[in-house]
């Protein structure tokens, strides 16, 4: 069990991460490094010796973001995948097992509203499609600079985006199929490294999972993840399995998706949370309980259990509770809530099979 650290900036501490009960380790990343830069060593070292002084591990990395012009397939990608490649060598230097990474044009995560309020006056993050057919991508990007009140979100680096315009004209001729290509690329060069490595490369789904803003989108369900598998047919080329990424759509049926990767060895990494679907791509986030959102989080553990995991896992985003204030969707309490209740599955559901 782990939980997503944010570095030295965090508000939350490492102390209070190692008091979850049940706690094994955080997974985290170097914030201040600039995508496509190579995270050199010393660095990580000292990031290594930080955490395990908490009797806390350090396994897994979330995220290595991949650089636009790889994703766009420009000419100093070469570069870009060289630097990913040392990057890859440095990290499996401190022992780093599993490297979380996403493929998504231009923007990470989406939401409309990271501050919505539940009638419990709890606030989450929430994804309108009607809102965002109304909003373009400059509006959107103010609400997220508003929203995260001058917090560093990762995936919305505010130097990046700040040109915005710059990247939609470049991924203006880019179709899905171009971008499974340049994925394809990127994966050719750097499995066989994670294989050298022994690091097990876990991409993230997309996040709503389908187009946003006439951008390419392409993992978002168990067809697309079948696809990204045979890109390159090796273990080290899996998936981090996001319940709450997959959820609001529909026809992913998650438990079932977990037993299907699960039985190909390819779920390397699990994000559980949970969300509550409103319409047709429309949803919010919820706490963890599956009677609070749409997806059964019972059956979701079952299926891990079912499939024997023993990779990773963390409590994805959760509720702004307790007048906590921090980053939306990664506060302390309504994410070590959630720890509690993965835990309470657990026990129960590996007892109730003895
Ligand atoms: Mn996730």
């Amino acid at each position: 069990m782990t939980f997503r650290w944010y570095g030295k900036d965090d508000k939350i501490s490492l102390k209070h991460i190692s008091q979850i009960p049940g706690i094994n380790g955080v997974v985290t990343s170097l914030m201040h490094i600039n995508v496509g830069e190579v995270w050199k060593l010393e660095e990580l070292l000292e990031l290594k010796k930080n955490v395990n002084s908490y009797n806390l591990n350090i396994e897994v990395i979330e995220s290595v973001n991949v650089h636009e012009d790889i994703k766009l397939g420009l000419p100093l990608k070469k570069k870009y995948i060289e630097n990913y490649k040392t990057t890859l060598r440095n990290l499996s230097k401190i022992g780093i097992k599993t490297v979380c990474y996403n493929f998504m044009p231009i923007f990470d995560w989406t939401r409309t509203d990271l501050e919505k309020p539940l009638k419990d006056g709890s606030t989450v993050l929430s994804f309108d499609n009607e809102t965002l057919k109304n909003t373009d991508a400059n509006q959107l990007f103010d609400i997220i600079k508003k929203g995260s009140k001058d917090i560093i979100i990762p995936g919305w680096e505010i130097d990046r985006l700040s040109a915005i315009e710059k990247l939609f004209k470049q991924y203006e001729n880019v179709s899905e199929e171009d971008l499974w290509a340049n994925l394809k690329h990127f994966l050719e060069e750097i499995i066989p490294v994670a294989k050298e490595c022994g690091i097990n490369m876990a991409i993230h789904p997309d996040d709503p999972p389908f187009s946003i803003f006439g951008l390419p989108r392409i993992i978002t369900c168990k067809e697309s993840l079948n696809r990204l598998v045979k890109l390159v047919d090796d273990s080290h080329n899996g998936i981090t399995l996001c319940s709450g990424s997959l959820g609001p759509n529909k026809s992913n049926d998650i438990p079932s998706i977990i037993r299907h990767f699960g039985a190909m060895g390819r779920i390397h990494f699990a994000h559980i949370r949970n969300i509550k679907q409103i319409s047709n791509k429309s949803f919010h986030e919820s706490s963890h309980l599956s009677s609070d959102g749409s997806l059964d989080l019972y059956e979701i553990v079952k299926a891990y259990i079912d499939i024997g995991f023993k990779e990773h896992v963390r409590p994805d985003h959760g509720r702004m509770i307790w007048d906590e204030k921090g980053m939306p969707g990664y506060g302390l309490y309504d994410r070590a809530l959630g720890i509690a209740y993965l835990n309470g599955l657990y026990e129960a559901i590996t007892k109730e099979n003895k």
